[in-house]
């Protein structure tokens, strides 16, 4: 199965949307396989926004980032990283597709309540840059079948 990574922003912290976006991808289908609280570093903010961090944005956009803490969460399922895009919808809230996260709940092309990794290949190293493989939990979870058809589980 496929792992994402989704970093909650300190904007849906403060504004109490963290229940919200957790049950979002509960409810999909997402398996939660690792989830913890974290103020980003230097180092990781820079390493994670390495395409933006000579962009005239970046100085404000690492601000938000540690303005308060994020939670970091990895979640797994069939194709994840896609399903997990899907309902986070377009980067700027404020014109996300109504239904997704960002369209649901935000207006800011910066403020925009979550990152989730956008290729299989940035999954697994944006996983490897939070996690400790220690940290990411094997566990058997009884509504798998229910979720996938036999063939998709095989
Ligand atoms: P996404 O993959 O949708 O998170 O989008 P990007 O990797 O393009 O952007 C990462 C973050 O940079 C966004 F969440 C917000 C920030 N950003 C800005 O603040 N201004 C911009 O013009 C572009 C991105």
């Amino acid at each position: 199965m496929e792992r994402t990574l989704i970093i909650v922003k300190p904007d849906a912290l403060q504004r109490n949307l963290l229940g919200e976006i957790i049950g979002r991808f509960e409810r999909k289908g997402l398996k939660i396989v690792a989830m913890k609280m974290e103020r980003i570093s230097d180092m990781k903010v820079a390493e994670h926004y390495a395409h933006h961090v000579d962009k005239p944005f970046f100085p404000e956009l690492k601000g938000f980032m540690q303005a308060a803490p994020v939670v970091l969460m990895v979640l797994e399922g069939l194709e994840a990283v896609e399903a997990v895009r899907l309902i986070t919808g377009e980067t700027k809230g404020r014109t996300a597709d109504a239904g997704t996260i960002r369209g649901d709940l935000a207006m800011s092309m910066q403020a925009n309540i979550v990152h989730a990794s956008d290729s299989v290949e940035n999954g697994i190293a944006e996983v490897a840059r939070f996690f400790e493989e220690s940290e990411v939990m094997e566990y058997d979870k009884n509504d798998a079948e229910w979720v996938y058809s036999k063939e998709e589980l095989a």
